[in-house]
């Protein structure tokens, strides 16, 4: 089970041509990953490219698509570094997202890479003009320490975007058993992630019932925060079962009764039928207590025949990341004057003298 979250937006640029050319980009060793497995996928995304500070994320993806940014060997990174060392190629992340209308920016919050550089990717993008879109993966909770960087960078993201999918790594994890890897871990979380994502995005396809850009942005992301949870079930009642599990996990990060908008799809195999559609899609409302509640819905035949019913949902007006950045609670509505803050790996008397 999984969750996402997504933020504001209503875009009528974004619908001036029939076909939005849409961009993505993996930032930094979880969005690298996570991209690369998307691009395999039939997306509607024409173009992926990939920005990291280490070169080993780029084992998986084409190196023409990929973007390095230098970085000193002898210094840890921090998010405000990557952001200062991502100044010299910001020409480089321009054209890769030039003419591009839509551009996700995928990073895994936390780290020094993704947290630093996707706010700063999403605002070259939008510099031009395009709708940016981030999609956060948050830390698992085991990870306390990275926390604080995942939540200003979060916040960050929210501010440099039109819409933030947050994916939660935690509710990603059906149940882990003591002898997991940490690569087992990141294995099922990123296959729960690129189902939903790939389901979310899904091309129109003859079989299936695909949700479009257009409904995708205009019901979810048109007010403030969202939140995608994701549940599956191989059960003889799967649709009921995966619909509640959905619900719990949204739970776990929102309180499920405000939510206003929803965006729920299913991934199933040709097994899934009709009533089960149905069912999920008439008890969403019921089942998450919100009255009133607007659903769209999608339907992606080319999974298996365990339902995946991935539930992204909007209008809340806080979640459980709202502890992660203490400094924006103690701020409230007021701005801190931060926009600024790009750190360089030389000391101060690399700076030239100013005449
Ligand atoms: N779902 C998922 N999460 C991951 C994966 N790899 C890392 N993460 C998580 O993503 C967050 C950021 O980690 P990374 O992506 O490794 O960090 P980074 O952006 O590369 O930053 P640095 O390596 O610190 O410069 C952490 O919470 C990790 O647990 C992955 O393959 N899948
Ligand atoms: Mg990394």
């Amino acid at each position: 089970m999984f969750i996402l979250g997504v933020i504001k937006v209503c875009a009528p640029e974004l619908f001036v041509d029939k076909i939005p050319r849409v961009a993505a980009v993996g930032v930094g060793s979880a969005g690298i990953k996570i991209a690369s497995l998307l691009s395999r996928k039939p997306v509607l995304v024409d173009r992926f490219s990939y920005v990291s500070c280490d070169e080993g994320d780029f084992s998986t993806v084409d190196p023409k698509d990929a973007i390095l940014i230098e970085s000193p060997v002898d210094q840890k990174l921090t998010p405000a570094l990557v952001r200062g060392l991502a100044l010299g190629s910001r020409a480089k992340i321009a054209d890769a997202l030039r003419g591009a209308k839509v551009v996700f920016v995928i990073a895994g919050l936390g780290g020094a890479t993704g947290s630093g550089l996707a706010p700063f990717v999403s605002s070259v993008a939008r510099e031009f003009g395009a709708v940016a879109v981030g999609v956060a993966i948050m830390p698992f909770e085991f990870e306390k320490k990275t926390k604080f960087y995942a939540g200003v960078s979060l916040r960050r993201l929210r501010s440099s975007s039109r819409g933030v999918l947050v994916v939660d790594n935690e509710t990603l994890l059906r149940s882990s058993s003591e002898d997991t890897t940490l690569a087992d871990l990141y294995d099922t979380a990123n296959k729960a992630a690129v189902k939903a994502l790939g389901s979310l995005l899904m091309k129109a396809d003859e079989g299936s019932k695909a949700l479009g850009l257009n409904k995708l942005f205009g019901t979810v992301f048109q007010d403030g925060y969202a939140l995608l949870s994701v549940s599956s079930s191989g059960t003889v009642e799967k649709a009921e079962d995966a619909l509640a599990g959905a619900v719990v996990s949204l739970g776990k990060l929102a309180d499920p009764k405000e939510a206003t908008h929803a965006v729920v799809s299913l991934n199933g195999d040709s097994s899934l039928s009709a009533p089960e559609v149905g069912l999920v899609v008439d008890r969403l409302a019921s089942s998450t207590g919100s009255d009133g509640l607007d659903v769209e819905y999608g339907v992606d035949y080319t999974g298996s025949a365990q339902l995946q019913v991935s539930l992204l949902a909007s209008g809340f007006s806080s979640s459980k990341y709202d502890d992660y950045d203490p400094l924006a609670k103690v701020l409230g509505d007021r701005v801190l004057d931060d926009d600024m803050d790009f750190a360089l790996p030389e000391g101060l008397e690399a700076l030239q003298p100013c005449d």
